[in-house]
């Protein structure tokens, strides 16, 4: 009835007629679709993929992010995080951390331990810091460290990934969350984190995880120099990896913020460049399970919105000062959101809040 009442492009029309019937769009349909689809057809269809497999729920967890430094190797053009020469960065003791994980109230269930990558920080560095926190809290979810993290750190220790990866299971690290993986085209990659891991070696850490019983997230940046091809060619090698392994829980795409960084020049992209690769990224991602929009970086307004365009989770209701966002200008200067707030934004757009632990089990429903 939709179809023929109103979409006249034959090729929508067919591409939309596939989604409805469960069956797999292919990448040039993927970028006819992001190219062509006008709103009211993206939110329609990617409603139906969010409905299909979440219904009505609306995921959140109770969580802390640890931010250990922003002491960095690297220097990437978008990242407004990293200690500048001249500037003052900091470096938390285990002890500072501990105590973090200490303060933070008993009804947080998971850690997010992501920072610069610091150049003598080790395996086993971390390793104690994991076991140290382990004691404090045994149920606590410890999920940690991007894949560039880990690889750096495991070759600061000799070890292979899988080496690298498997001593920090045993340490304590439960997940992996989504960061790092920004664009995978080499070309656009080079322009925007030239130094960094490559696109291959990012999936290749994320591929051993999943073979350890490690489950991740996944992420890109969009918004910046990359075009349509590059943005759903990215969704294209995610979900190939997840039809190999079925480890990803969630994707989140990552809307680049222009503010004290080397690409500040840019401007950022529009509300509907957002619903579209929110949109986009649900009903491509036929094999991931959930679609995130994380509020500190997009707003909690826009986030709000996103809940009919394909998203079915919020993220945590973070109470501390994760700096990633607000350093490179996000609205949410200082994120924290408690969990009647969160109730109340998930509610307000007809959606049932569900808080759920790391790995997407239900703990209660509101
Ligand atoms: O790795 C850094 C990105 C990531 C900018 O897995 C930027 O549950 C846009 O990955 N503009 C960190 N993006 C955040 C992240 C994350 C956050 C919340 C939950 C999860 C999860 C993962 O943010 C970095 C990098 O890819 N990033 N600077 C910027 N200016
Ligand atoms: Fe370092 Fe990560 Fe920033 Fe790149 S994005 S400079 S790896 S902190």
């Amino acid at each position: 009835m939709f179809l023929n009442t109103y979409i006249s492009d034959n090729e929508l029309k067919s591409i939309s007629k596939k989604v409805l019937n469960n069956q797999r769009i292919n990448l040039e349909e993927g970028i006819y679709l992001y190219d062509n689809a006008d709103l009211a057809t993206l939110g329609y269809l990617s409603n139906f993929v969010r409905e299909s497999k979440n219904g009505n729920n609306t995921y959140f967890n109770k969580n802390l992010h640890i931010e250990p430094t922003n002491t960095c190797v690297y220097s990437c053009k978008f990242c407004s995080y990293y200690k500048k020469k001249d500037e003052e960065g900091w470096e938390y003791s285990q002890d500072e951390m501990l105590e973090m994980v200490k303060n933070a109230g008993e009804e947080i269930t998971e850690v997010h331990i992501v920072g610069g990558v610091h150049p003598t920080w080790d395996v086993h560095f971390y390793g104690e810091l994991f076991q140290k926190i382990k004691q404090i809290r045994p149920n606590i979810h410890i999920k940690a460290f991007t894949a560039v993290e880990i690889s750096y750190i495991s070759k600061r220790s000799k070890m292979s990934i899988k080496e690298g990866l498997q001593t920090l299971k045993n340490y304590g690290l439960n997940s992996i969350p989504g960061g790092g993986a920004e664009i995978f085209d080499e070309e656009i990659r080079k322009q925007i984190c030239g130094q960094k891991d490559t696109a291959a070696q990012w999936l290749s850490v994320h591929q051993t995880a999943h073979e350890l019983g490690i489950p991740s997230n996944a992420t890109n940046i969009y918004g910046h120099i990359e075009n349509t091809f590059h943005k759903v060619e990215h969704l294209n090698r995610l979900r190939e990896l997840q039809d190999k392994t079925g480890g990803f829980n969630v994707f989140i795409p990552l809307k680049f913020k222009n503010k004290n960084n080397e690409l500040s020049y840019l401007n950022e992209v529009s509300i509907i460049e957002d619903v579209k690769m929110y949109a986009i990224s649900r009903i491509y991602l036929d094999n991931f399970p959930h679609i995130k929009a994380y509020w500190p970086m997009i707003g909690k307004d826009i986030s709000q919105l996103l809940l009919s365009f394909g998203v079915d989770d919020f993220d945590g209701t973070i109470n501390d000062t994760t700096k990633i966002y607000s350093r490179a200008g996000a609205d949410e200067q200082s994120p924290s959101m408690s969990t009647d707030e969160m109730i109340r934004l998930i509610k307000d757009a007809g959606r049932k809040p569900i808080e759920r632990d790391s790995i997407y089990n239900i703990i209660k429903e509101y």
